[in-house]
C-alpha cells in the first residue's frame, strides 16, 4: 500500500456541533476541507484505537456521500493511517441507529455516518459527518474537541493510493495490509430487532384486516430499511411503505418527521379513513414520528408511554427497565413513568451522546428527547424503525386477544389511559430557524443576565418562579462537565419555558424554546396543546423579548 503524506493548511469552522460536523456541501467541497477533518479526527484518537483496527462507514444517501466516500478521502485516508479493515454498507448506505448496531456487532473501533440527519440533500444544502466510538456512541466532547483542536494547526494528510472502490457490490477487496468490505446495511440491525422484540407478536398485528399501518422513509435511508423488516419479515403488504426509495435529495424534501416537513403523512392521518398507525423517520434514521389516527404522539410522551408498556409488550425489556433517561427540554411525562416504576432516571443535556456512559454503566435503557429521538440500550443512538416497532408491539399487545370487529385499543387510547394515570405534560417546540447570529445570541445574553437577577418567587402573570438557570450536567459516571446547556424558567407549578441555540444548523442561529405545563386534571386533557399553552407561549416571548431581537413575528416550525 503506497501512503502519500500530502501538505496541507488549517481551514475555519470545523467545530462539531450537537451531533457532528455539518455544512452546506458547497463547504465541504472547498479543498481538502473534508480531508483535513478525517485526518484531525485520526490524530486525536489514541493509535491503538484504530492501527491495524475495523471501521465502520455508513450515510443516509445523501448528495455527496459517494464523492465523499471515496474522491474525498474517508476510505483512502482510513487506510493511510493504518487502519486494517472498513466496512461500508452497500451503495454507501446504512443508517445511524444500524451503524452504532454493527460497531457493536462486529466489534469494530468506530464508525462514520455521512449524514446531516434531518437537514435537506443536494448541491444547495447539507451534508455533515459523525464519528462513533467502539461502543457505537456518538463521539464524547472531549474527543470532538480534540479533533477541532487539531484543525487548527494540521500540516498533513496521510493518504494511501487506492482505486475506487464498487459500493454496489457486496464483497471483499484486499488492497495489501488494508481491507475493504462492502456490507448488507440491514441484516445485523434486522437481527438485533428480531431479538429486542416478538416479531410474532407484530406479525399477528400487521396481518389483521382491521388494523392498517403506513410507514413513510421521506425518501431518505429508512427506505433501504423499511421493505425487508415491515414487509419482508413481519407481513405488511408494500403499499405500507411511502417514499420508500432513498434518493440524494430526499425527493426534494426536508426529511424531518415532524408536523411541519411530514406533512404528507400528516394529512394521510388526518383524513377520514386513516390508517390505524403512521410513522415517519429522517434523514438517517434515529428520529421517528408516530400518529395514530388523527392523532399525534409527542415525542415525550412517546418515550414515557414505551417506557411505561415496555416490559409487558418487549421482550428485550422482560425485567423492566434498568432505568430511564430524558434530555433537559424533553418533557416530565417520562419522570412520572420512572417514579412509579421505581427506576434511576436521568436529565441530561441535548444530543443523544450524553446517554451512552450511563447505558455502558448499566444505568439506564430507555431514553428519549423532545426532538423526536426515541431509543434503548440495544445501540447507542436513537433508533426510529425501533420506536415504530416499540409502538407496534404495544398496540399488538394490547389487542392480542381481540377478534376482527371487536373494537381495538387504538393509539390514541393508549396515549389518553397513559395520561389518565400519569398526568399529562402539555409541550410544545417552538423552532425560529436562521435568525441572524447577532440578534439571537443577544437574545440568549440578555435573558443570562435576566438570570443573575431572578429570585424565586417572583410572578411571571400567574406563575411563580421557582428557578431560572443555564442548564450545566456533570456526567454521574466520567464527572465531565458540560455547561451552558439551555436556559429554564421553572415555575412552582413545574411549568417550564427553556431556550436554546440550536448545535446543528448550518446557516444562521435557530432559536428553540421549549414550553411545558402539568395537568393533573383528566376533564383537561383532551385540550389542544397550543390552548392549553397560551399563556405560557405568550409569557416566553414577553420574557425573551424574541421579536425585538430577531424581528420574527412568528416561529418558522411548531411541535
Ligand atoms: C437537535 C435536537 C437534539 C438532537 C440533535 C441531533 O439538536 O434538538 O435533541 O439530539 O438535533 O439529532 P439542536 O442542537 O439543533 O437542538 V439528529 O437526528 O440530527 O442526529
Ligand atoms: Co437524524
Amino acid at each position: 500500500l503506497k501512503i502519500e503524506s500530502v501538505p496541507t493548511k488549517p481551514v475555519e469552522g470545523q467545530k462539531t456541533g450537537t451531533s457532528g460536523l455539518r455544512k452546506k456541501v458547497k463547504v465541504f467541497q472547498q479543498e481538502n476541507y473534508l480531508a483535513n477533518w478525517i485526518q484531525a479526527l485520526f490524530d486525536s484518537l489514541q493509535p491503538e484505537d484504530y492501527k491495524g483496527g475495523l471501521l465502520v462507514l455508513g450515510g443516509d444517501g445523501r448528495y455527496f456521500n459517494r464523492e465523499a466516500a471515496q474522491v474525498f478521502d474517508i476510505i483512502k485516508i482510513a487506510a493511510g493511517n493504518g487502519v486494517g479493515k472498513i466496512l461500508v454498507g452497500k451503495d454507501g448506505l446504512m443508517s445511524t441507529p444500524a451503524v452504532s448496531a454493527v460497531i457493536r456487532k462486529q466489534k469494530a473501533n468506530g464508525g462514520f455516518v455521512m449524514s446531516a440527519s434531518h437537514n435537506p440533500g443536494g448541491p444547495e444544502y447539507d451534508w455533515g459527518i459523525k464519528f462513533n466510538y467502539s461502543s457505537g456512541q456518538p463521539a464524547p466532547e472531549s474527543i470532538t474537541d480534540k479533533i477541532y483542536g487539531n484543525t487548527l494547526s494540521i500540516s498533513e494528510i496521510k493518504i494511501a493510493d487506492i482505486p475506487v472502490v464498487d459500493l454496489s457490490c457486496l464483497g471483499v477487496t484486499n488492497y495489501g495490509d488494508f481491507i475493504v468490505e462492502v456490507i448488507d446495511p440491514v441484516s445485523d440491525y434486522l437481527e438485533l430487532m428480531e431479538y429486542v422484540f416478538d416479531f410474532q407478536l407484530i406479525k399477528g398485528l400487521l396481518s389483521r384486516p382491521d388494523f392498517r399501518f403506513i410507514f413513510d422513509a421521506m425518501h431518505a435511508v429508512t427506505g433501504a430499511y423499511a421493505k425487508p423488516i415491515f414487509v419482508g419479515r413481519l407481513g405488511a403488504s408494500l403499499d405500507c411503505i411511502s417514499n420508500g426509495e432513498p434518493l440524494e435529495d430526499f425527493g426534494h424534501g426536508h426529511p424531518d418527521p415532524n408536523l411541519t416537513y411530514a406533512k404528507d403523512l400528516v394529512n394521510i392521518m388526518y383524513a377520514v379513513n386513516a390508517p390505524d398507525l403512521g410513522a415517519a423517520s429522517d434523514g438517517d434514521g434515529d428520529r421517528n414520528m408516530i400518529l395514530g389516527r388523527g392523532f399525534f404522539i409527542t415525542p415525550s410522551d412517546s418515550v414515557a408511554i414505551i417506557a411505561a408498556n415496555a416490559q409487558a409488550a418487549i421482550p428485550y425489556f422482560k425485567n423492566g427497565p434498568k432505568g430511564l433517561a430524558r434530555s433537559m427540554p424533553t418533557s416530565g411525562a417520562l419522570d412520572c413513568v420512572a417514579a412509579k416504576l421505581n427506576v434511576p432516571f436521568f436529565e441530561v443535556p441535548t444530543g443523544w451522546k450524553f446517554f451512552g456512559n450511563l447505558m455502558d454503566a448499566g444505568k439506564i435503557s430507555i431514553c428519549g428527547e423532545e426532538s423526536f429521538g426515541t431509543g434503548s440500550d440495544h445501540v447507542r443512538e436513537k433508533d426510529g424503525i425501533w420506536a415504530v416497532l416499540a409502538w407496534l408491539s404495544i398496540i399488538a399487545y394490547r389487542n392480542k386477544d381481540k377478534k376482527v370487529g371487536e373494537k381495538l385499543v387504538s393509539v390514541a387510547d393508549v396515549a389518553k389511559e397513559h395520561w389518565a394515570t400519569y398526568g399529562r405534560n402539555f409541550f410544545s417546540r417552538y423552532d425560529y430557524e436562521e435568525c441572524e447570529s447577532d440578534g439571537a445570541n443577544q437574545m440568549m445574553e440578555y435573558l443570562r443576565d435576566l438570570i443573575s437577577k431572578t429570585q424565586s418567587g417572583e410572578k411571571y402573570g400567574n406563575y411563580i418562579l421557582q428557578f431560572a438557570d443555564d442548564f450545566s450536567y456533570t456526567d454521574p459516571v466520567d464527572g465531565s462537565v458540560a455547561l451552558k446547556q439551555g436556559l429554564r424558567f421553572v415555575f412552582t407549578d413545574g411549568s417550564r419555558i427553556i431556550y436554546r441555540l440550536s448545535g446543528t444548523g448550518s446557516a444562521g442561529a435557530t432559536i428553540r424554546i421549549y414550553i411545558e405545563q402539568f395537568e393533573p386534571d383528566v376533564s383537561k386533557h383532551e385540550m389542544d396543546a397550543q390552548i392549553a399553552l397560551k399563556p405560557l407561549i405568550d409569557l416566553a416571548l414577553s420574557i425573551s423579548k424574541l421579536k425585538e431581537f430577531t424581528g420574527r413575528e412568528k416561529p418558522t416550525v411548531i411541535t
